[in-house]
């Protein structure tokens, strides 16, 4: 029996070879509030075909792992409560129990890269928090990058996180770290950060040749591509640190640990920003889909340049 549940409208790209996009759902359930949820959701799907690729939104319900969703099921997600954050550690179990759950960078790299999707969009990915040599808190997206041959089209490191900590653990793992038409590292509010990128491409083209060349070489694991937020929804540093920092001390004071403090510090910065660190999550992985699409468009070129 195969483990995987691909929309009919998967399957056929799959098979003929039209560019796919894989979408993380956990983005849905703990990353953005009801109903902006869903509409971003809706848009970044639309996006993705008005580029000319199929989108493939990954969760698992009851027990199945959805590759693409239907309508009704992305709007059930949204409106969930509580729903499951399902990574690496928890996929199995989640399958066993016939349960539910939103998928994280992680998990939505390991079923894009088994469904035969290699390039997946989302807004930030998991990385090493603030305060990591004390609570060893560091996203298992971190070591996905470094065994699963996806690309992923992210805004950079969220700067809730220990950025400097994230590249190093990114370099030593191997994972390219790879800042499109830019030197500097976004870091996902802001376009620009003070760090300099390990790598910098400026065509889709560059990156599909890259992962393909990764591939040819038998290189396990993906690349991370970090695309800057488009300027006018980004919030520069010097606004959105201060109220980082606070977010992080009431976390701290409240005790909030593991897979709960993602959630909990994007929920206070939408709160303390008043909703403008929301339109910029929103403008930027609109502007990450866009460009996974033609990224999975060069990769399809690519291959059949090569056979
Ligand atoms: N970026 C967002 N919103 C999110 C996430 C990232 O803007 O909700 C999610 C992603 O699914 C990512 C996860 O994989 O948070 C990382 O969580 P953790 O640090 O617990 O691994
Ligand atoms: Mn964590």
């Amino acid at each position: 029996m195969n483990i995987l549940h691909p929309a009919p409208e998967v399957a056929e790209a799959v098979r003929n070879g039209t560019p796919i996009v894989a979408l993380e759902s956990t983005i849905v359930t703990h990353g953005m509030p009801w109903p902006r949820n869903l509409q971003t959701a809706r848009e970044v799907e639309a996006d993705i075909r008005a580029a000319g690729a199929v989108p493939a939104t990954i969760a698992v319900l009851d027990g199945r792992i959805r590759v693409g969703l239907t309508s009704e099921a992305l709007e059930g997600l949204a409106q969930a409560t509580g729903m499951a954050k399902l990574s690496r550690a928890d996929l199995g179990a989640c399958i066993a129990r016939g349960g539910s759950g939103a998928t994280t960078v992680a998990a939505t790299m390991i079923v894009a890269a088994r469904a035969g999707i290699a390039t997946f969009a989302t807004g930030g990915i998991g990385g090493v928090h603030r305060g990591a040599e004390r609570s060893f808190d560091i996203s298992a997206d971190l070591q996905e990058l470094a065994q699963t041959s996806v690309t992923v089209v992210s805004a950079g490191p969220k700067a809730i996180l220990d950025i400097p900590k994230t590249l190093e653990v990114l370099e030593t793992l191997g994972v390219p770290v790879i800042a499109y038409g830019q030197d500097s590292l976004p870091a996902f509010w802001s376009a620009e950060s003070e760090l300099p990128a390990p790598l910098r491409m400026d065509s889709p083209a560059r990156i599909a040749a890259a992962h393909l060349a990764r591939a040819r070489l038998d290189l396990p694991g993906g690349q991370l591509v970090a695309n800057p937020v488009p300027a006018e929804a980004g919030i520069p540093p010097s606004e959105i640190d201060p109220i980082i920092a606070r977010a992080d001390r009431e976390a701290a004071e409240r005790g909030i640990t593991g897979k709960a403090v993602t959630p909990f510090m994007l929920a206070r910065i939408l709160e303390l920003t008043d909703g403008r660190s929301l339109e910029a999550n929103i403008a930027l992985i609109r502007n990450n889909a866009r460009l996974a699409a033609r990224i999975a468009t060069e990769m399809v070129c690519a291959r059949a340049d090569d056979q």
